[in-house]
């Protein structure tokens, strides 16, 4: 294992010397009708090429490559939020580059309709995906995966195609815009219940029109390597595929050790690749990406067995699948993923806590609100960035609403989830970094040798435990990645030694003009 790691670590600094490019896109994003399931409305989308596409376009890069991808807001659609900010999730920004992540009031204002932004994202390697994180709007459309192939990938020799048509996007889908549900939702406390489940961009509502699943081709013999993401808002997705195993080989962009399993749960925001075997008889198989979610009473016309796709092998007919619609293997057919037993391929011990907070997640009776610790978090008017650089350095020089953690550089910090009254789900992301999990919330086995490094924390919180260093300086977001409960107040942020960022920040006239810009928009221009 060790001199596999050396291995594995000299191929990486290998191929970081390697030729370095500069993968430039530029992308309108429009409001236009789309259909995904059948049903029409209208989305914020991204053209890339002449038709506006839904999901948005796959951006890839190789491993040593630099992003440089701008947005020109063309948004004209009053119903949903004309402005936008582009979360790069799971993309591993260089502190110095931070000023582009894409936070809104974290590390930016947003922009508005009319306006240009340009993120630059710098090296690493894994799958991940883009997505506003302005409001709820990426519930409406505005969101796509990002996959960074590793040329000299030490688990390359697993697998014989990783291309375009292997990577799978499994989602949730409403008909109305988040403008609206965000009303039910505050006037209810029920999220909105999503209308159809989407497996790369197609989908189905009971009663709607037979739309056309989404089908990935496999030959006979060949192994593949899914890169499967939940860009979900709300849902975790159970995913499986019939009669065939899944190798896990990546979690969020951390390279794993092989793990065989036949079901992920797979949470909003989590990326896995697994390797998938063409070693079924030739025909059609059942993808099936069972959304998890809400009281199916409050949306009759959702029915969850109907978010799947099609494993076809080159010979077999056109046609769906004879096999009943599952949710995927259940009982003792059902080997599902355990975070726990996940290793990463590059062992690394998780360093002992100099800070360790409690977190207790709750939502009081009768409000729609999210407490973290008692407090909601409200989306300050000065991004938390825009105060360090003009000097904050203490918790007091920000709002107690902006949840605001602050660490000297280079120390380890804990957080340890209390278990949430309402036992609900809360899938924290970290921005900018990768934790440590300690411990998931599946298990009670506390492992500091060689936890599973990820961004987005597992099923459930109560007795979830993750560490990460505060090596990079900066403000970087910690939130749940259900949007719904993220813009309801689940949201914090951990701030990397302010002095270290004021170093190491130089935004350019760009970034400096966003807030001014933001700010003499009129409200419904925002
Ligand atoms: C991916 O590779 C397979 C097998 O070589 C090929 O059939 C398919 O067309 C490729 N897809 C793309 C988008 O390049
Ligand atoms: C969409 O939301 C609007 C405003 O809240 C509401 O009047 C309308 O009934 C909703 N439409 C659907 C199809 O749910
Ligand atoms: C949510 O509802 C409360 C009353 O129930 C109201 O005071 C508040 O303004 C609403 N918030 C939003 C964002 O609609
Ligand atoms: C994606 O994440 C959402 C939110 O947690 C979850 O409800 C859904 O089941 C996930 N989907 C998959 C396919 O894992
Ligand atoms: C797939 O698995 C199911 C359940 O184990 C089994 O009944 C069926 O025969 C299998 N189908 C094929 C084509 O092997
Ligand atoms: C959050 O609340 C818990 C329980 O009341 C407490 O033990 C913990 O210290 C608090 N955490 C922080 C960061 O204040
Ligand atoms: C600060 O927080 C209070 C509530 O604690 C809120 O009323 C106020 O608007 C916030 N101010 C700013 C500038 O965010
Ligand atoms: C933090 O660690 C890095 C790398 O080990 C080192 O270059 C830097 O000087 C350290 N900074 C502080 C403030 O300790
Ligand atoms: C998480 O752990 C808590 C405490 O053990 C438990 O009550 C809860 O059911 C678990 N949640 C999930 C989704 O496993
Ligand atoms: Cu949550």
């Amino acid at each position: 294992m060790q001199l596999l790691a050396s291995l594995v670590l000299l191929a990486i600094l290998k191929a970081r010397s390697a030729s370095a490019a500069v993968r430039e896109y530029t992308l309108d994003v429009v409001n236009a009708p789309v259909a995904p399931d059948g049903f029409t409305r209208s989305a914020p989308t991204l053209v890339l090429t002449p038709m506006p596409s839904f999901p948005g376009p796959v951006l890839t890069a190789n491993k040593g490559d630099t992003f440089k991808v701008t947005f020109n807001n063309k948004l004209t659609d009053g119903s949903m939020r004309l402005s936008t900010a582009i979360d790069f999730d799971g993309l591993l920004s260089e502190t110095s580059s931070i000023y582009d992540e894409g936070s809104p009031f974290v590390t930016q204002c947003p922009f508005g309709p009319g306006t240009s932004y340009t993120y630059g994202h710098g090296d690493q390697t894994g799958t991940s995906w883009y997505h506003s994180s302005l409001s709820l709007q990426y519930a409406d459309g505005l969101r796509g995966a990002v996959v960074i192939y590793d040329p000299e990938d030490p688990l390359a020799h697993l697998y014989d195609v990783d291309n375009e048509s292997t990577i799978i996007t499994v989602g949730d889908w409403w008909h109305n815009t988040s403008v609206s549900g965000l009303i039910s939702y505050n006037a209810t406390q029920i999220i909105p219940v999503q209308d159809s489940g989407l497996v790369n961009g197609k989908g189905r509502f009971v009663n709607g029109p037979e739309v056309p699943y989404a089908v990935t081709t496999v030959k006979t013999g060949t192994r593949y390597r899914f890169r499967v993401i939940n860009i979900s808002a709300r849902s975790d997705i159970a995913f499986s595929i019939d009669n065939h195993t899944m190798t896990i080989i990546e979690a969020d962009g951390t390279e794993t050790v092989p793990m065989e399993v036949n079901l992920i749960d797979i949470m909003p925001g989590q990326r896995y690749s697994v390797i998938v075997t063409a070693n079924q008889a030739v025909g059609n198989y059942w993808i099936n990406a069972f959304p998890d979610g809400g009281n199916l009473a409050f949306n009759l016309g959702f029915n969850p067995l109907l978010s799947r796709g099609i494993l076809r092998y080159v010979g077999a007919p056109a046609v769906e699948p004879t096999a009943p619609m599952t949710g995927g293997p259940t009982g003792a057919a059902a080997n599902e993923l355990q975070e726990h037993l996940l290793t990463p391929l590059i062992a690394m011990a998780a360093p002992e806590p100099d800070f360790i907070l409690s977190f207790q997640t709750s939502m009081p009776v009768g409000e729609t609100i999210w407490l973290l610790n008692g407090t909601q978090y409200q989306p300050p008017v000065v991004p938390t960035l825009v105060k360090i650089l003009d000097g904050a350095s203490q918790p007091i020089d920000f709002n107690k609403t902006e949840n605001t953690f602050i660490f000297p550089q280079n120390k380890t910090v804990e957080i340890n989830f209390l278990p949430d009254p309402t036992n609900e789900l809360h899938p924290f992301h970290l921005h900018g970094n990768r934790f440590f999990v300690v411990k998931s919330n599946e298990s009670d086995i506390i492992n500091t040798v060689n936890p599973i490094r990820r961004d987005v924390s597992a099923k459930g919180n109560g007795g979830t435990i993750l560490r990460f260093t505060t090596e990079k300086p900066g403000p970087w977001f910690f939130h749940c990645h259900i949007f719904w409960h993220f813009w309801a107040g689940l949201g914090s942020v951990m701030v990397a030694s302010p002095e270290g960022t004021r170093q190491q920040v130089h935004p350019d006239k760009a970034w400096d003009d966003l807030c001014p810009a933001y700010n003499a928009l009129p409200v419904d221009q925002q």
